[in-house]
């Protein structure tokens, strides 16, 4: 009698401890955005103008030396737009070899990290850890960033 009690009490706490654990590991992937985690990274948000072939946001500022998530929107729902930080001095060079590739800068030379160019929608775009200093990003789609596309990430 007093064993079952027993029993009973355990399996209540063992699944309590269990509840209580899984519900840590949700606040810990969710807490990325604060102060407290090691591993956690900076979260920068920026847009493409609805009309014109710009972006909203001509200025954006990052942590250095952790992963930024850069999440791009493109409220357009004609005009194709992506958001791509290149190395200091290789806008021209990465917006004209895009061209070539109807837009997508993937893996060319200079650029750091590149969406893909959308169509209202929106995407999220890893960038690698970077040093203190001052970042050009530009839309590679087509004639954009010779129209004025671009912007300046200054990571701190
Ligand atoms: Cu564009």
């Amino acid at each position: 009698m007093n064993s079952r009690i027993l029993l009973g009490g355990l399996s209540l706490v063992a699944t309590l401890a269990l509840t209580a654990c899984g519900g840590g590991e949700t606040t810990g992937t969710g807490g990325t955005g604060g102060t407290g985690g090691t591993a956690a990274g900076s979260t920068v948000s920026v847009a493409a103008d609805p009309v014109q072939l710009k972006f909203a946001e001509g200025a954006l500022t990052a942590t250095g030396g952790q992963p930024i998530t850069v999440n791009f929107n493109n409220p357009s729902t004609t005009l194709q737009h992506n958001w791509v930080l290149v190395q200091p001095g290789q806008e021209d060079a990465v917006a004209t070899a895009a061209a070539a590739k109807n837009g997508d800068a993937t893996g060319l030379a200079g650029v750091i990290a590149a969406g893909k160019p959308i169509t209202g929608s929106q995407e999220a775009i890893s960038v690698p850890a970077q040093q203190a200093g001052t970042y050009p990003y530009i839309c590679t789609v087509p004639g954009h960033y010779q129209a004025g596309m671009k912007g300046t990430l200054t990571v701190n």
